[in-house]
């Protein structure tokens, strides 16, 4: 069970994120390592498959680090992760928030020798929800380094003026171009924080912090499980669909009404005790 402290909460409001240890216990990382191998392998559990495959065994770019997005609706094993109460209940305490709602997971690979991910800001991309805030819970899976292409944050950065999305997430040649750009454009001289943690332990982060990762250069993978939680009480944008993820999520718009369908989008916690009732029989399996 995750419980923040006071000044934990103090320190993420200053910088735009907060370090942690101990997120999930030894037995889980190990299942959920099972279960990334059965993902990128195209074995979805549930038989639903994730909103975005953007790497299988057969047919991925060996230098590119492997993602899915949305692995908890093909695997039970990881939704149970990513709909916990305690790390909701932490989201929404970090946003001020009345509750959160799963927005997307991701779930990711680096192994030895591939290429980074490119800084950003989260909420560029979800002009396609109001309010767009995202807040996000960051899981390692294996102990990290900054060597070993681990996440890493520009401290106070949350703070700086919102950038356009631009350029390419998976791989490219120069990963902190554009932070560095936005740095110039602000004035400051970036610091850059490592999330080095022993297996277990990660990060949160506010939708508005820059972040990437880097090549792993080191000889152990680097995997890590994301929550990217919203807002309980957020909903759609229609005039703004087509923007960032947009075309994606709003799949599942409603055809009458701006409501995100907590079918898709399960609310984790709320402060007034509500969850998603349906949570549960998907967690216990529908065959049960
Ligand atoms: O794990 C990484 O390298 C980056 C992940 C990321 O962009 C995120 O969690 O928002």
């Amino acid at each position: 069970m995750f419980n923040l402290t006071q000044s934990q909460i103090d320190s993420f409001n200053e910088d735009g994120f907060l370090i942690v240890e101990n997120l999930v216990d030894g037995d889980t990382v190990e299942n959920l390592r099972q279960c990334y191998e059965q993902l990128f392998r195209g074995e979805f559990e549930t038989g639903i498959s994730p909103d975005e495959v953007n790497w299988q065994e057969a047919t991925g770019d060996p230098s590119l680090t492997r993602q899915i997005c949305n692995g908890w609706k093909a695997n039970r094993t990881i939704a149970e992760v990513i709909m916990r109460e305690d790390i909701g209940k932490a989201i929404a305490t970090l946003g001020d928030w009345p509750g959160t709602r799963v927005m997307i997971d991701n779930v990711l690979w680096k192994p030895p020798q591939t290429r980074p991910l490119a800084y950003h800001q989260d909420n560029a991309y979800l002009a396609w929800f109001q309010p767009s805030d995202l807040l996000s819970c960051w899981i390692a899976l294996d102990d990290t380094t900054a060597a070993g292409g681990t996440i890493e944050f520009v401290r106070g950065s949350h703070k700086w003026h919102h950038s356009k999305p631009e350029g390419e997430f998976h791989g490219p040649k120069d990963y902190k171009r554009y932070m560095l750009q936005a740095a110039e454009r602000e004035g400051v001289e970036p610091e850059i924080v490592y999330v080095e943690v022993p297996k277990g332990g990660g990060s949160f982060h506010h939708g508005w912090t820059w972040h990437g990762s880097g090549d792993n250069l080191g000889t152990n993978p680097r995997r890590s499980l994301v929550l990217h939680g919203m807002r309980s009480d957020t909903s759609y944008n229609p005039a703004h669909l087509k923007e960032g993820t947009g075309p994606i999520y709003s799949r599942y718009k409603r055809l009458g009404d701006n409501v995100i369908d907590e079918n898709y989008f399960p609310i984790i916690w709320t402060r007034d005790g509500y969850r998603t009732p349906a949570i549960d029989s998907f967690l216990r399996g529908w065959e049960h």
